[in-house]
């Protein structure tokens, strides 16, 4: 297939050829992306070498994380466009391979086709007409819509470019995309595209530990998931080949490729992007925006939005690997509760097991843990606790379910000769992988679960070890063939390190290309599972390993992050970055997992968990006990005073969770978010936003007394000391703020109106109390906010319309109350604190008739409300002044 009748025309090219005289280095691109380039086979490919004399000559090794050895010419035509034709909805165009790119057999002829998802979306799909390839069933985008008006505008340009632009009448017509078509690889086993970005201002690509804002300075993001301790520039659990991408007048835009395979993603300071994924198709989604929520919510309309969570899981949960049976983990919680700790959910890791085997119970310190369930609901608490993917497979036959079961089933994953692979996780001899693509696997997993759960009440599912990982490379004994043809390895090691084999068979393909999705099957067939075994009941799961379309089933934590002030900073972009990806339920293990912990870093860390969409305290087995009652007086009193907080404001939170399932709106969030044209918040991680209305700003360093925090434009209030704290009325501003040693700062943004109910001993207890309302005016006077309110735990509520939801309205003179309650809601209205007002009142309707249970106090400027004890419908209040 090698035309190498071309190279002996282009053989020439070398360093002084004007073709080679690129700009700036930062016009260089990659021609040599693998293992070992070297100035003969560059010149071969037709590229230009850089001048090696600074190298000694030597071959460059992996990986290129600097400005190319190897790199394209001016003028490279590796494919060129045969025809192209409009279609109705959008355009096809041909690529003919007119000179090889040397880097594995060429596939001759690609169909591009470019598709009008949506007037907002735009999907671009490179594929081999000739030949089907491999393509992920999930997550599966919707059809284009109909009667499409774009407000892009795509154009292939005389260089063999793909160019997308904002229709200018809108949107200013910036170039959002630049797809070098001349230069794209596309083989069986290595694919390469590069497109020009906008500007260098760029989020997501995870999972991947750092800065929220991703460094373009030839920055390598590997995807290929993997279970090890997050580390800078390594792989890590999950895959998310999304980015968001911010433009010079700060309009948003953002692109997914939808591919499982292991891929490295380049972003070099030009600025563009580079994708290599190693099998597949390229299969792209731009979104428009044109705000980073707009592109976040175009995004999940191809993955799906998030299901409701259940209202209890938003309590603090409580975990450690190490408790030494149920008496112990009683004692820990009991110890926490009696300190003054709330917790709604007791979790156990895999020390429940009989010899750490799933969906049995350790028949020493485990066997009573049913009725220890039990008691935790009759206490109005929670129970989850983890379990496995592999499951044993060296039990006696007949002594274990699970491994019999599957075989009955035949859903573990075979290696390629058709035999059940054998690698070793946590069982003792050796362990067999469900493959949750096989059509039984859901009826295999219900199964199993059903039956557990009809011993231990579970009320959700951790799920680990699901990328999936193994402790051995392979397979036990002869780990992996060695025949699969790798082209490439993302992130430079080898692709079979602590998990399965590239060629092993799962129903849907070869572990090479479904790899990626283990998880995210693994958290479909657990979600069916759980709603099985509770029906009507939401399923609740955390899983490690994620997907692209994870979030519509699941959530996440962000594995096995150390106790240490760096990871309590990284912990902010950690799980910020879910967000993006339409997983809003997501935190990080309070007070870190891996190592001992201190008291002054578990005091800081507890107070930012409190922020945490998921916020659970857990450890690893060789470290010291790092619950807060352990841990003593100073973790205890931040914690309670975090968390009274939080449960205060969960109300609030709850809605924010119901606002992300029906608009893919985020629940927390970075400021760029609110604020994309302040270029200030843009490179902002150690604070963020719940929702749009509270701003959080944690102490994150070691013997930190103050914290410079950012104040975007307008009134903050700080809720804690009741104080309007700060104002910035036109522009926003650092100020310095004490870093307080018995909480976390958090301010209400002026504008918002937000619902509370006064903290009881669980969320069961906190939702029986009346509600408050908060309402933070702004410098218009102005301010709004809801309240959704269901059950908090049907699986339909929404679906049903067995819900309600409040909306408020306010100025300094009227108070409205509205709507649509579709159920009666039983908690009534009880207070108003309404902050940001200037003058005292001198009278007040409530529902028309007089009303005098109100004070002012004019020093803080806030009038409060009381005793109203008003039914939640439409309620109007008017205020009086002189
Ligand atoms: C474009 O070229 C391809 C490949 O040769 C061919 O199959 C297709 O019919 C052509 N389309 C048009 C409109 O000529
Ligand atoms: C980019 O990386 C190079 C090499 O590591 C380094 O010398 C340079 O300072 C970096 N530039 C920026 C802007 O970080
Ligand atoms: C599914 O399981 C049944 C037994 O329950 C088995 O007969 C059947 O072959 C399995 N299906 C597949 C596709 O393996
Ligand atoms: C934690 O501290 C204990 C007691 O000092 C020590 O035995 C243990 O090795 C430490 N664990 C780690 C992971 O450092
Ligand atoms: C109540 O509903 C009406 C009609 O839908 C709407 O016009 C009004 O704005 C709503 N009031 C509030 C406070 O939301
Ligand atoms: C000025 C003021 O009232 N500061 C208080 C704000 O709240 C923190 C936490 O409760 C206190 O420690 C400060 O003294």
């Amino acid at each position: 297939m090698r035309a190498l009748v071309f190279v002996a025309l282009c053989a020439s090219l070398a360093v002084g050829d004007p073709q080679c005289d690129l700009s700036s280095a930062l016009e260089k691109f990659d021609c040599f992306p693998q293992d070992s380039s070297n100035e003969e086979e560059c010149i071969e490919r037709g590229c230009c070498w850089r001048d090696t004399n600074e190298f000694n000559g030597e071959p460059r090794k992996f990986p290129p994380l600097s400005e190319p050895f190897c790199y394209y010419p001016r003028n490279y035509q590796g494919y060129k466009v045969l025809n192209q034709t409009s279609t109705e909805g959008g355009l096809v165009v041909y690529l003919e391979r007119v000179f090889p790119s040397l880097v594995d057999v060429d596939i001759s002829l690609i169909r591009v086709e470019v598709i009008h998802q949506s007037d907002e979306i735009l999907r671009i799909r490179f594929v081999d007409p000739l030949s089907r390839r491999w393509e992920p069933p999930l997550p599966a985008p919707p059809p284009p819509k109909e009667n499409v008006i774009p407000k892009y505008v795509v154009r292939i340009t005389d260089d063999t470019r793909l160019e997308v632009t904002r229709f200018i009448e809108y949107h200013g017509g910036n170039k959002l995309i630049d797809l070098d078509l001349a230069s794209l690889v596309y083989t069986d086993h290595f694919l390469q595209i590069s497109s020009r970005l906008p500007s260098n201002v760029v989020y997501g690509l995870g999972e991947h530990k750092g800065s929220l804002r991703r460094s373009t300075n030839f920055s390598r993001f590997t995807f290929y998931n993997e279970d090890r301790a997050p580390e800078y520039n390594a792989r890590l659990y999950g895959t998310h080949p999304f980015y968001i991408n911010i433009e010079p007048d700060g309009q948003a835009n953002g692109m997914w490729l939808l591919n499982s395979n292991a891929m490295d993603i380049i972003l070099q300071p030009t600025p563009a992007i580079t994708y290599r994924p190693v099998g597949g198709i390229l299969d792209f989604f731009l979104f428009v925006g044109p705000s980073p929520a707009n592109v976040v919510e175009q995004y999940q309309q191809m993955i799906g939005k998030p299901k409701m969570i259940p209202y209890w899981s938003l309590g603090f949960h409580l975990c450690r690997f190490g408790y030494k049976g149920v008496d112990h983990t009683r004692q820990i919680l009991r110890s926490n509760l009696d300190a003054g700790v709330r917790i709604d959910v007791q979790w156990n890791d895999i020390d429940y097991m009989e010899d750490r085997n799933d969906f049995t119970l350790d028949k020493t310190h485990y066997k009573d843990l049913g009725s220890f369930v039990d008691e935790l609901h009759r206490d109005g608490r929670h129970y989850v606790l983890i379990i496995d993917p592999a499951v044993s497979g060296s039990e006696e036959p007949g002594a274990y379910p699970p491994y019999d079961r599957g075989l009955d089933y035949d859903v573990f994953v075979k290696d390629a000769k058709g035999q059940v692979v054998r690698g070793k996780v946590w069982n003792r001899k050796s362990s067999v992988f469900p493959d949750f693509t096989h059509p039984n696997s859901t009826a295999y997993w219900t199964e199993m679960i059903s039956n557990f759960h009809e011993e231990v009440a579970i009320d959700g599912a951790w799920i680990d070890m699901n990328e999936p990982s193994n402790m051995i490379d392979g397979h036990m004994d002869e780990g992996c063939p060695s025949d699969f043809e790798i082209v490439y390895t993302p992130g430079d090691e080898p692709l079979k390190t602590k998990t399965l084999c590239m060629s092993d068979r799962h129903y849907w393909s070869e572990h090479y290309n479904v790899h990626n999705m283990y998880g995210f099957t693994e958290a479909i067939a657990t979600y069916h599972a759980l709603a099985a075994a509770r029906p009507r009941k939401r399923p609740f799961i955390i899983s490690r390993s994620s997907f692209s379309g994870h979030g519509f089933y699941a959530g996440h934590w962000t594995g096995d992050v150390f106790s240490t002030w760096t990871d309590l900073k990284d912990s902010v972009p950690g799980f910020l970055e879910f967000s993006f990806y339409g997983i809003p339920m997501v935190g990080v293990d309070i007070c870190g997992f891996n190592g001992n912990t201190t008291v002054d870093l578990c005091a800081r860390w507890h107070a930012l968990g409190a922020f945490y969409p998921f916020s659970r305290n857990h450890n690893t087995d060789d470290a010291l006990a790092q619950d807060p009652a352990s841990l003593g007086e100073k973790v205890v009193t931040v914690t309670k005073n975090a968390y009274y907080w939080r449960y205060k404001l969960l109300p609030h939170l709850y809605t924010l969770f119901y606002r992300a399932h029906v608009d893919g709106d985020t629940v927390a969030r970075p400021l760029f978010f609110e604020y994309p044209r302040d270029s200030n918040t843009y490179d902002i991680d150690e604070q963020f936003l719940w929702g749009d209305s509270l701003m959080v700003v944690p102490a994150l360093h070691e013997n930190q007394k103050t914290i410079n925090a950012y104040f975007p434009r307008g009134i903050w209030y700080d809720l804690q000391n009741r104080t309007a704290t700060v104002d910035a009325p036109l522009q926003g501003k650092y100020i310095t703020i004490p870093a307080y040693e018995d909480t976390i700062n958090f301010f209400m943004r002026g504008g918002r109106a937000v619902f509370y109910q006064e903290p009881g001993d669980t969320t069961t207890d906190s939702r029986e109390k009346p509600y408050g309302l908060y309402i933070f005016l702004s410098h218009e006077s102005y301010a709004m906010g809801e309240l959704y309110i269901d059950d908090g735990e049907s699986i339909d509520a929404v679906e049903n319309r067995e819900n309600s939801l409040i909306t408020v309205l306010a100025n300094d003179r009227e108070i409205l109350l509205g709507n649509e309650s579709r159920k009666p809601i039983d908690n009534q209205l009880d207070r108003i604190h309404f902050y940001g007002v200037t003058a005292k009142p001198t009278g007040m309707t409530v529902n028309y008739q007089p009303f005098t249970d109100f004070q002012y106090d004019a020093s803080r400027q806030i009038l409060t409300i009381y005793n109203m004890d008003a039914a939640l419908t439409f309620i109007t209040i008017t205020i009086t002044y002189p």
